[in-house]
């Protein structure tokens, strides 16, 4: 098996191509005296997009990369010869990556769905030859222009994962076998917390052929909003889930209260973005083949007033009635199939 780092937040150089210059040159011919201007345009440079793609799920080529440039546009020549233009370079990201410029901080822009593109480093025009500069009463131009520069910008580059579903959970609540249960995804799962370093995506099949995506992020802890923790790097990876599903320790383990970590959850959300705060939500409790749940479960009901959903992520009991609430949940939500 091959482990690829994974990398969601990458600076990039990017350098759009210049412009070709324009050519001074005359027709000489033997018999053809006063040949008249010849020099050609010079070709455009080519500009830097990026290209949203479902085949790729980081950003590491651009890590390993950060200097982009496209192609310049060649000069023109004699003989009335334009410069060819610099081919275009698309450079392929993930779906759900922002670019924001490095100077301002600013948002240039975002591309969401496989095939989006975003301008974002424009090629310099070409110069004019001195054919260009002809005219009735200017028949031998010595004119041209040089072609213009192309652009060139400090780009950050920042995946924000585009899932139907984000599991939010202490750590070591049990996201990541819950993930290995509803889907096939095999995300690393272990008795300690922060075993989960990285988001692990993982769909989830219907036999209906409706797929959800689910997002599986590193545990949160109290102060994650502050950035303590790993969980508040990877809090954007949620951003744009339609959902979201606390995943509650119902056991306890670690001498954590369940209650407690329900509230303790929303409110890091909260402070994280107030709009997270307010995502319509499931709640799992999980661990419920543990003795101790059973009591814990009632007592979690009556002091949030929430109903969760059952299961144990080990034994997979509940899994099966989990995912029909998930799907009939979405369908709440959105009022349509998930497929496009
Ligand atoms: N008894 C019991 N143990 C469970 C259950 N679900 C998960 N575990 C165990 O709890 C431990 C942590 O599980 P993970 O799925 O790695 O937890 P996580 O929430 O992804 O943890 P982080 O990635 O560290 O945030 C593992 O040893 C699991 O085997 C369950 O339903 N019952
Ligand atoms: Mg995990």
């Amino acid at each position: 098996m091959t482990t690829r780092t994974f990398v969601d937040r990458v600076k990039v150089n990017i350098s759009a191509g210049d412009g070709g210059d324009g050519c001074v040159a005359f027709r000489r011919e033997k018999y053809v005296p006063k040949g008249g201007p010849a020099g050609g345009n010079g070709g455009h440079g080519g500009s830097v997009y990026i290209l949203a793609s479902n085949d790729i799920d980081s950003l590491i080529d651009l890590y390993y990369q950060p200097h982009q440039r496209a192609e310049h546009g060649v000069p023109g020549q004699g003989k009335q010869r334009h410069g060819k233009g610099g081919r275009d370079l698309h450079i392929p990201v993930p779906c759900g990556t922002v670019v924001k410029s490095v100077d301002s901080g600013e948002v240039v822009g975002e591309v969401v769905e496989d095939g989006d593109s975003l301008l974002i480093a424009r090629g310099g025009k070409g110069g004019w030859g001195n054919m260009r500069f002809t005219s009735s009463t200017h028949q031998a131009p010595r004119e041209s222009t040089p072609g213009e520069k192309g652009e060139v910008r400090c780009v950050l580059l920042e995946l924000k994962t585009v899932a139907d579903v984000g599991l939010v959970g202490y750590p070591n609540a049990g996201k990541s076998t819950l993930l290995s249960r509803i889907s096939h995804a095999h995300p690393k799962i272990a008795p300690y917390p922060f075993t989960t370093l990285n988001p692990v995506i993982g769909t989830v099949e219907y036999e209906d052929f409706n797929k959800l995506r689910v997002a599986d992020i590193p545990g949160l802890i109290d102060g994650a909003h502050k950035g303590v923790g790993l969980g508040y790097e990877f809090l954007r990876h949620i951003e744009r889930s339609r959902f979201l599903v606390f995943v509650i320790d119902m056991a306890g383990v670690d001498g954590r209260n369940p209650s407690h970590d329900f509230e303790s959850l929303r409110k890091e959300l909260q402070l994280y973005r107030e709009d997270l705060a307010v995502r319509p939500y499931l709640v799992v409790a999980n661990r419920m083949d543990d003795p101790a749940s059973k009591k814990k479960l009632s007592d979690f009901e009556r002091e949030t007033g929430e109903k969760p959903v059952p299961v144990s992520a080990m034994k997979g009991t509940g899994i099966a009635g989990l995912k029909e609430k998930l799907h009939d949940f979405f369908w709440m939500e959105t009022g349509r199939n998930f497929m496009p």
